[in-house]
């Protein structure tokens, strides 16, 4: 399948998906996100994937938000749909079971931001910009920026920056918590990389218990959430991969994780 408004490549288990409409800053349409789910879809499908890395085209943004052009020519009806959209697309990535890393090139504004905030962890570059300014179009973010992005750095935060519509930089996104690294625009995306690739020499098996762990913790009691890590970390023992791990140390070598799921 080709993509209109994504660049999606694919080396060494490291997928990259790109947003590609770089003279609107990669504001998220219609057709973009259409392909966007479509694109998810096939990754969670391909086994050969281990890590996904998200950036945007050009060197201004990662994506500006919603098009704005496309919005201001919605219906009610036609808006919610356009909210559903988004929505279903961004759930698709939070429910990936690979791990995902948002690299920020620059303004992550709006939906942009959502999106960000529904990988595993971001790496920002010196430039990168993160804000929800809805308020300001008079509306409020409607790509689930309500619900993670107080979740990730609090409710106080995330109401100020919700009810001013201010952008933050790439620094103050690390300090709240936002962004685990800033790094220069230049090596934004190789830093990225590498982690991607230290990321898929581990086992897969436990890399989706890990972020499954982590995931379904986050949504329930700490008693419930440690019942279920429990069941992750004995999945764990039972495949593959585990035996792998263990004997390699023993044998002071590096594991060869298969990833498989049976001898
Ligand atoms: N939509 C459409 N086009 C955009 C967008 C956008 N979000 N952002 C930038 N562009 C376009 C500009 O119109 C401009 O096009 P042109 O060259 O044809 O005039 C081009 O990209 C370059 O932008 P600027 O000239 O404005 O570049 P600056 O460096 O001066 O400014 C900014 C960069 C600060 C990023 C500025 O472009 C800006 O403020 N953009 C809008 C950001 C914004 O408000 N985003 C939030 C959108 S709303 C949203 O995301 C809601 C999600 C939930 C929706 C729920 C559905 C109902």
């Amino acid at each position: 399948m080709t993509y209109e408004n994504l660049i999606f490549e694919e080396k060494d288990g490291i997928a990259t998906l790109t947003f590609n409409r770089p003279k609107a800053l990669n504001a998220l349409n219609n057709a973009l996100l259409g392909e966007m789910a479509q694109l998810l879809d096939e990754i969670r499908e391909n086994e050969q994937i281990r890590v996904l890395v998200l950036t945007g085209a050009g060197e201004k943004a990662f994506v500006a938000g919603a098009d704005i052009t496309e919005l201001a020519s919605f219906t009610p009806l036609q808006g919610k749909l356009f909210a559903a959209r988004g929505q279903d697309a961004i759930n698709r990535l939070q429910g990936l079971s690979i791990p995902v890393i948002a690299a920020v090139n620059g303004f992550a504004l709006g939906g942009g931001s959502e999106i960000a905030l529904a990988a595993d962890f971001i790496y920002a570059s010196e430039n990168a910009r993160f804000g929800l300014p809805e308020i300001t179009l008079g509306l409020i973010p409607g790509f689930g920026g309500t619900q993670r992005l107080p979740r990730q750095i609090g409710a106080a935060r995330a109401k100020e920056m919700i009810f001013t519509g201010k952008m933050i930089t790439a620094a103050e996104a690390q300090e709240m918590g936002l962004v685990n690294r800033v790094c220069s625009a230049e090596t934004l995306l190789s830093e990225a990389m590498e982690t991607a690739g230290a990321i898929a020499a581990k086992g897969r098996v436990a890399l989706r218990a890990a972020k499954e762990s982590v995931n379904n913790g986050l949504n329930v009691d700490l008693a419930t959430g440690i019942r279920f890590e429990l069941d992750a970390f004995a999945l764990c023992m039972a495949s593959p991969d585990a035996r792998e791990g263990t004997k390699a140390f023993l044998e002071k070598r590096k594991a060869k994780f298969s990833g498989g799921l049976a001898d």
